[in-house]
This record gives C-alpha cells, sequence and structure tokens, in this order.
C-alpha cells in the first residue's frame, strides 16, 4: 500500500511489534506493517528467521517522518539500519541482497547459480514496475480529494495490471513460484502487490494466477506479514 494519506488515518493505531532485540542484534527495519514494499522485506525475514528489531514508521504524524527522512531522505520505507556494519539500506530488493550477502540463514533468497539469479531478479523486476508500482497509483489515486483525481493515469495502471496477470497466469503454468521450482526474492516481491492489487483488479479467470497467489498465502513468512497487517486493512481504501 502507498500514500502519506493513508498513515495519516492510521495515525495512533496501535501497533504491537511481536519481535524484540536478541543479544548481538544489529538490524532494525524502519517499516510500517501496512506497507506492501515493507511486508516484501518482513517475508524474507521471516523466511531465514533473521532476528531483528521495528521502528514503525508513521507519515501521518510529523515527528515520525522527520526524523525517518534524516535516515533517507527519499522519504520511501523500508530502511534496514545495520548497526554492527554502520549501513543504512534502503529499497526493499537491496534490503534482502543486503541480508543474503551479510547475514545468511536458511535457504538462498537468490540463487547461487547466476543464471538463475538473473532470472530471479527479473521477476523481482516484474513484480516491483508491473504489478507493485501500478497497484499503489490506483491507490494513490484514491486516497486524493476530488477534482485532483486522474482516471486516465488510473485506466493506464488497471490495463497494465491485467497486463502482468496474463504474463503471470501465462507463466505459472509450469512453475511452482515466481523464478522456478525455488522460493525466492521474486515471491517476497509478488506476495503483498497480489494481494492489494486483487482487491483492485481482480484475477478473474486466470486459474494459475490464482492457485500460486494461495500458494504464496499459505506460504508461513506470507501468511505471518499479511496476519500483521490485518488490524490496518481498515485503511486500505479498496
Ligand atoms: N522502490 C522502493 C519503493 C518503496 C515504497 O514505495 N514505499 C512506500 C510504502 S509501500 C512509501 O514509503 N511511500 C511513502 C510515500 O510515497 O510518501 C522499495 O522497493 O523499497
Amino acid at each position: 500500500m502507498d500514500a502519506a494519506s493513508a498513515w495519516a488515518a492510521a495515525k495512533g493505531a496501535a501497533y504491537r511489534p511481536s519481535r524484540g532485540y536478541e543479544a548481538g542484534m544489529s538490524l532494525t527495519l524502519y517499516f510500517h506493517p501496512l506497507s506492501s514494499y515493507c511486508q516484501k522485506v518482513l517475508i524474507a525475514l521471516y523466511e531465514a528467521g533473521t532476528p531483528f528489531a521495528t521502528v514503525v514508521v508513521n507519515f501521518g504524524d510529523a515527528e515520525s517522518a522527520a526524523s525517518f527522512r534524516k535516515l533517507w531522505p527519499v522519504g520511501k520505507m523500508p530502511v534496514l539500519r545495520d548497526a554492527a556494519l554502520d549501513r543504512t539500506v534502503p529499497e526493499s530488493s537491496i534490503i534482502i541482497e543486503y541480508l543474503g550477502q551479510h547475514y545468511p540463514r536458511g535457504t538462498a533468497l537468490i540463487p547461487a547459480d547466476p543464471d538463475q539469479a538473473l532470472r530471479t531478479r527479473l521477476a523481482d523486476r516484474f513484480y516491483d514496475l508491473y504489478v507493485h508500482d501500478p497497484m499503489q497509483r490506483i491507490v494513490g489515486d484514491r486516497l486524493r480529494p476530488d477534482g485532483a483525481k486522474d482516471p486516465t493515469g488510473v485506466a493506464a495502471a488497471q490495463a497494465m495490471l491485467r497486463q502482468s496477470y496474463d504474463v503471470i497466469d501465462a507463466e505459472m503454468a509450469g512453475r511452482t513460484w515466481a523464478a522456478g521450482d525455488a522460493f525466492t526474492l521474486a515471491d517476497c516481491a509478488a506476495a503483498p502487490p497480489l494481494f492489494f492489487s486483487s482487491k483492485l483488479v481482480p484475477f478473474g479467470e486466470r486459474h494459475n494466477l490464482q492457485a500460486y497467489f494461495r500458494r504464496l498465502s499459505r506460504r508461513p513468512s506470507v501468511a505471518r506479514a499479511f496476519n500483521e497487517a490485518e488490524p490496518f486493512l481498515k485503511f486500505f481504501p479498496g
């Protein structure tokens, strides 16, 4: 999900993170449970069982927004702060690659085989650019005041989503996960935007896409991120 006004609406909503500091832990995720790009990173962290602390960013709160912008002036979450290596890492895909490089645990979310890694990164780009971004554009438009709406932009975003659904439906005829047989970065990228986009532009009769989304939703890491967002879904203008 996106747009500052959704966070403004969520201002004051209680969020009790289920995670706390563990001994020696250096990772802090700046995030919000309803943010779809943050969910992408949460899924990767839950897949690996990586310990981390959280700071909830609330764009509806001037102080929270200002202190987040000091960390990352672009102002987009998630951002990972690694105190041990003194690194501030923005951008969901880069955060997941960073975790794999510096804190490898469990199955690698970027396959070791270079060609398979390239396929994974392509699928990650596909989900970010052609599912996630159009979904955000439609949500952003719903949050705009009357008189500032962009029906042409929304129609283009809806058309892009339908086109992407067709691509996914065709690809998933022969695959379990977005880039092949293994759960990867690309599946972390796919689950959150498909959750929200399906409420804006339904999947229709695309049965392979439907089945893929069901598999994603049952994955424990994905189910956990979705469950944690549940109390905030009332702020989603779907
Ligand atoms: N390319 C970024 C996109 C992050 C993004 O769009 N985050 C949204 C929340 S889902 C955000 O921070 N929006 C705030 C705003 O646009 O003001 C990534 O992959 O991390």
